[in-house]
């Protein structure tokens, strides 16, 4: 892999509520960049562990060695800071470890940005500098930064120690057992979808007619009241959004407006924009009261509605009792058997069901997260590579599994 030319700086841990933030430097002039902000505890500018002399020798400063300090921007302390330096060949990295407040690291970034390493978004493409030549390994700690809940950084440890050695094997199986190589391959890119929603969240939206409970759902499930309940229909008139886990998948629950012929400008947008987001969510919870008679705007967002399998039909109300049974539904929000899920938001019943159904429809039912599991776009890609070479073309199946895909 080519190393990035000039300096950049990455954000290795997730954003938002971490007590702990890292910044890592990259780049031929990591050392001197950080050395101009960083002040050791004596007070002094920090000058001496980035002696020129040890930087002209390309070693690392006093080895692996930890310096506590203070992030200083035009003379103003933005932080108490720890830094770390290595090095690989011609290149730097310098990590300075910050708390984690979102604005501290926003500080630390201007000012790096400032002093010449611009912000590289911390996506896809692997880091320049990582200790291992093993592609899936970097992966990992990239993934790491972005993980916002234990789940999701315990099966990506799990994939560090399991993913490679099982697709070792996959490839040397190419030769002998070539129909085995293909199950293990077809085993590891099932769970990419679950997978990626482990890392990186999905969005569910609340949909539904005015007055069906929407809110009320939506404060349930977020354990706070973040949003307006009332009787009167038309309460919400914008979406409003809040992160949640649900059995360690981190989502964004978004409420929406209550959908209905609406004759103001105004809530005919919110309306509008509501549903827009809610065409782009992994999952729509369609939430209908059962203690009236289903509505003309119900029905016609019964039919409207996407398929099944992205949209729950959640029914609520159920404390007062349910009017109307599934019969009272189109076709399509019944079919293949499927039940609507009953809850009551108010007094908080049918909601480990309804939970249930969430992750049923993210793909999280079947699959325990201990299997293992391709988890960037890369990996899909070369692993539906390696598939397209079986069974006639097995060497450079073999090659791509193990050089494109594991990288070792
Ligand atoms: N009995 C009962 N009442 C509920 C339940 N869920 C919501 N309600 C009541 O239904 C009314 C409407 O609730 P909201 O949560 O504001 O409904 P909404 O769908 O967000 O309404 P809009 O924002 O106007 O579209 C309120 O009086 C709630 O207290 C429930 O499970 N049982
Ligand atoms: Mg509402």
């Amino acid at each position: 892999m080519s190393p990035a030319r000039g300096n950049c700086a990455v954000v290795l841990t997730p954003p938002g509520a971490g007590a702990i933030g890292v910044v890592r430097v990259i780049g031929p002039g990591a050392l001197s960049i950080v050395g101009k902000l960083f002040r050791a505890k004596t007070g002094q500018c920090q000058a001496a562990p980035y002696s020129a002399r040890a930087e002209a020798c390309g070693a690392l400063v006093g080895g692996d060695r930890l310096r506590c300090g203070r992030f200083v921007v035009d003379d103003e302390v933005v932080d108490d800071v720890v830094i770390s330096q290595t090095r690989t060949g011609d290149l730097a990295a310098v990590d300075i470890c910050t708390h984690g407040g979102v604005r501290v690291i926003e500080r630390v970034l201007e000012a790096l940005e400032r002093c010449g390493a611009p912000l590289r978004e911390n996506a896809e493409s692997p880091m320049p500098i990582w200790p291992t030549s093993n592609l899936i390994d970097r992966e990992v700690a990239q993934a790491m930064s972005r993980a916002t809940t234990e789940r999701a950084v315990r099966f990506l440890a799990w994939q560090r120690r399991h993913l490679p050695p099982f697709l070792e094997q996959a490839a040397s199986l190419c030769h002998v057992e070539v129909n085995e190589t293909r199950r293990m391959l077809q085993a590891v890119l099932t769970g990419y979808d679950a997978a990626r929603t482990l890392i990186d969240g999905a969005t569910v939206v609340i949909l539904g007619p005015p007055n069906s409970g929407k809110s009320t759902l939506f404060n349930r499930l977020i354990g706070r009241s973040a949003t307006i309940v009332s009787r009167r229909p038309g309460t919400t008139r914008d979406w409003v959004t809040e992160s949640i886990e649900i059995d360690g998948v981190p989502l964004t629950l978004l409420d929406t407006a209550g959908r209905h012929e609406a004759t103001e400008f105004l809530e005919r947008q919110a309306i509008e924009r509501g549903w827009a987001l809610s065409e782009q969510a992994a999952v729509s919870l369609l939430l209908l009261d059962g203690s009236q008679p289903l509505s003309k705007a119900a029905r016609a967002l019964c039919t409207a509605c996407r398929p099944l399998s992205c949209c729950l039909t959640v029914v609520n109300k159920v404390d007062l009792g349910q009017v109307w049974d599934r019969s009272a539904l189109p076709p399509e929000r019944t079919d293949r058997g499927i039940e609507p899920i009953g809850v009551s938001a108010l007094v908080g019943v049918g909601l480990d069901l309804l939970a249930q159904g969430i992750l049923r429809v993210l793909g999280f039912e079947e699959r325990g997260d201990t299997g293992p599991s391709l988890f960037t776009a890369r990996q899909r890609e070369i692993a539906a590579d390696a598939l397209s070479d079986l069974p006639d073309h097995r060497k450079a199946a073999e090659a791509t599994i193990m050089g494109r895909l594991i990288g070792a």
